[in-house]
């Protein structure tokens, strides 16, 4: 018997023939004769904008993901038509929209086709919630390679593979596991050394799908909302990168102390806990820049509130830790007790800040602090309302900087572990369910943390970390890879989830260090801090009831592996704030997975292991237990082995010796690398010079190094130092060329350059066309020198 329900269901329906165009500036309609509107909006030559309406109508144009500063503009654009196809022309791209099934084709002016519909897109209507679930599906070229997509863990390259985004608390995830905490529904394909990539911006739950189901098929869908999907062309993957974040945005340059390592532990307390972890990182000199406070601080878990026993004073320590150079970071959790006697609960309540549910109760949920309400952070009231909420803690108490945890919101005890799906949210003013809102809720209440921490840190730079994200989160926040694991799976998993945020434009990400559940021995432990001090943030955080999990609880030799590597990363300091302000001022992505760096090279396509750490320093984590070494994949060029200073020659495999103490790690040949001193905290020492670390090149290479005053607002008017050095190679000469930039004086007043690798002997140098007689100098040692800062060019002449 068919029933009528079956003869409603209607399966998959497809656009058909275009009965109308029409062009409005940069945008292009198509409507088809079954009321499927395709807007093509042209936001720049290379990134091009695709929505699709069903019912002739689209909804409001609406994005939490792309920002505000995103660059719009582009050189030419032109239309022309065929009496089967329109052609749509900017300066960079073509796209064919076909007449009679409106998929589209996009190629290089060349002809070279980037990406192509296959059945393009399609949907289905949804009768239980309205609306459709939006579908869209590309040809898979053979050789097709995809990269991206946030923090998945699995094989950097997706090829085969099916993910899907619906931010999840996930203790103690695995290899593959998925959906975990962030939802980024952008991807990069390279084909014929060629790069494009995808962004949905999409926040109901999606799903994409790399030629899984089908070889020759790549499609990603969602449960509701629109087709609506950027695409940007490369031809180079940095350039895709680069594109995607400009439209989603960076942060701002965070405090300089951000950078340094952090300590972190669920939970440190009482106050004198929280001190003599403090002692321990100076008695041992161990540089330490932040202490983190978990949950247990709070009063019942009521968060904007301190447990008076355990922290009685919470200003005087946090003073006294601050005279110690000690920032101290608390947590904040979304969840607000229900309990009357509360201030933020009541104030809340009265304001009918929490969330609703679909027929009109609270929603309400247990969390750590019991039963809780949450407040709606899609509703700007509401944001403006929590940002309020930091007064106290970050003006008047002395708190440095704020994480934010379980906003994906994680529910304890009910099924899906997050709000029901009815839950009303504002979406800033276009109403909606949990559905919509569940994948940005999260990054909306990260968004409210920033707002209220930059305003009562001011005048000082806020500093905020997140679990749960959604693409654009990174304007707002640093991120944790959540609650991974002490085993040597999770020292891979790590590796790769950093790599794949940096691709997905977030590159301010670090994790738990060591691992956050379970215990790792002082072996997993030192090779993770190893990998971890060449992430963008270096926090080491585990969980209670696993033991103790600082510097010094692994015994001696591991207590000094684990120093040297946090002192290279204080070293490292002025590399790496160059790195964050690349990253900051064009998108580049602060780690550079090797498919990245050298997308030609087609051996870097499936590598997953080796990266670089900004441009020009090598690193291949060790990741198995006894190794005394690894084999590893060297980019084609020629790198220093950093501990040896032995020079290879890349593209080819080679076995790596690495010891406990040691991890493989190359500077690339012609590298400036600037360095300060250690110090047990950013700012302890005043600088008396920039070590300059030069790596002799035959040939031309560029560095350049980025300095301000490492906190406050004086950079955004022109007080920084951003100097470029450009070195040029020649068999009996190297010559160094300085370009400076910016108000910023430097508190040093020279340069020690260390030359690696010099193949010459040193017989004349020339500053600025000036001779300097070489007894004149101050040649520290065999070729070490120490230069005026101010220098324009540097002549090295040897025989
Ligand atoms: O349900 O605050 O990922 O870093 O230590 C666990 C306690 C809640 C999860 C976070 C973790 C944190 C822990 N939190």
């Amino acid at each position: 018997m068919i029933t009528n329900t079956e003869l409603e269901y209607k399966g998959n329906l497809y656009p058909n023939k275009i009965v109308d165009f029409r062009q409005d500036t940069d945008k292009l309609y198509f409507t088809t004769e079954n009321g499927v509107i395709l807007q093509i909006t042209v936001m720049r030559n290379s990134t091009i904008r695709f929505r699709y309406a069903t019912g002739h109508t689209f909804e409001p144009d609406f994005s939490y993901a792309v920002s505000e500063n995103a660059s719009r503009g582009y050189n030419r654009l032109e239309v022309t038509e065929t009496d089967s196809e329109y052609y749509i022309e900017t300066t960079r791209v073509k796209i064919l929209v076909d007449k009679a099934s409106l998929r589209t084709q996009i190629s290089d002016l060349e002809g070279n086709i980037l990406n192509e519909d296959e059945i393009g897109f399609h949907w289905e209507e949804n009768y239980q919630y309205g609306g459709n679930t939006v579908k869209m599906s590309k040809i898979t070229q053979t050789g097709e390679s995809f990269y991206g997509m946030g923090d998945k863990a699995t094989h950097l390259n997706l090829k085969g593979k099916r993910v899907n985004n619906w931010v999840m608390d996930q203790y103690a995830y695995g290899k593959d596991q998925e959906p975990l905490y962030k939802a980024i529904p952008f991807y990069i394909g390279l084909n014929k050394n060629r790069a494009y990539g995808i962004f949905f911006d999409n926040s109901f739950r999606s799903y994409f799908d790399f030629a899984h189901e089908r070889r020759n098929a790549t499609s990603f869908w969602a449960d509701g909302g629109e087709m609506n999907y950027y695409f940007f062309y490369g031809p180079e993957m940095s350039k895709v990168v680069r594109l995607y974040t400009d439209l989603t945005g960076t942060p701002e340059l965070p405090p300089l102390w951000a950078l340094g390592y952090h300590q972190s532990k669920w939970s440190y307390f009482p106050e004198s806990r929280v001190k003599e972890i403090a002692k321990q990182f100076r008695d041992l000199r161990i540089p330490c820049d932040a202490i983190y406070l978990d949950i247990d601080y709070m009063d019942g878990f009521r968060c904007f509130t301190w447990d008076k026993n355990h922290f009685p004073e919470p200003k005087r320590m946090m003073k006294e830790l601050k005279e110690d150079g000690f920032k101290t970071v608390v947590m904040i959790d979304p969840g607000i007790k229900i309990d009357k006697d509360y201030w933020v609960y009541r104030e809340a309540m009265e304001k009918g800040y929490f969330c609703r549910r679909g027929d009109g109760p609270y929603m309400h949920g247990k969390v750590w602090p019991g039963e809780c309400n949450f407040p709606d952070f899609t509703n700007p009231e509401v944001r403006e309302w929590w940002a309020e909420l930091y007064k106290e803690f970050m003006a008047e108490m002395g708190v440095d900087a704020v994480w934010n945890d379980m906003n994906e919101p994680a529910v304890m005890e009910v099924p899906g572990k997050t709000a029901p799906l009815d839950t009303r949210h504002n979406f800033d003013g276009h109403p909606c369910t949990h559905r919509k809102a569940h994948n940005i809720y999260g990054m909306q209440m990260v968004r409210a943390t920033y707002e209220g921490v930059k305003k009562y840190v001011y005048p000082k730079r806020p500093f905020v970390i997140t679990r749960a994200a959604f693409s654009g989160t990174q304007r707002y926040a640093s991120t944790w890879t959540g609650d991974n694991v002490a085993t040597w799976e999770h020292l891979w998993i790590a590796n790769v989830q950093m790599q794949r945020m940096c691709m997905s434009g977030y590159s301010f990400v670090g994790s738990d260090i060591g691992g956050f559940a379970e215990q790792p021995n002082g072996e997993l432990f030192a090779r993770w801090i190893q990998l971890g001090v060449f992430h963008p943030f270096c926090r080491v955080h585990s969980s209670g009831d696993h033991g103790d999990q600082e510097p010094w609880s692994f015994g001696d030799e591991v207590t000094d592996i684990v120093r040297k590597f946090i002192e290279l990363r204080y070293q490292l300091l002025p590399y790496l704030y160059t790195m964050f302000y690349k990253y900051v001022n064009d998108g580049i992505p602060m780690l550079q997975s090797l498919v990245h760096f050298d997308q030609e090279d087609n051996q870097t396509h499936f590598r997953t292991d080796e990266f670089i750490f900004g441009d020009h320093i090598l690193v291949c984590p060790v990741q198995e237990p006894n190794a005394q070494g690894r084999r590893m994949y060297i980019p084609r060029g020629k790198w220093y082995n950093f501990w040896t200073e032995e020079v290879v020659d890349g593209g080819l495999e080679k076995w790596v010796p690495a010891e406990l103490d040691e991890i493989p790690l190359f500077i690339k040949e012609g590298a400036i690398i600037p360095k300060y001193p250690v110090q047990q905290y950013v700012g302890e020492v005043e600088l008396e010079e920039l070590v300059l670390d030069l790596y002799y090149k035959e040939g031309v290479e560029l560095s350049s190094v980025y300095e301000d005053s490492q906190e406050g607002f004086d950079y955004t008017q022109g007080k920084y130092s951003l100097r470029k050095f450009k070195l040029i190679g020649k068999p009996k000469q190297l010559i160094v060329q300085q370009y400076k930039d910016g108000a910023f004086t430097t508190p040093y007043e020279s340069f020690r350059f260390n030359l690696h690798g010099l193949p010459f002997k040193i017989v004349e140098i020339e500053i600025d066309n000036e001779k300097v007689a070489l007894k004149d100098l101050k040649l520290n040692g065999d070729n070490s020198l120490t230069v005026s800062k101010n220098f324009t060019e540097l002549h090295i002449t040897g025989k």
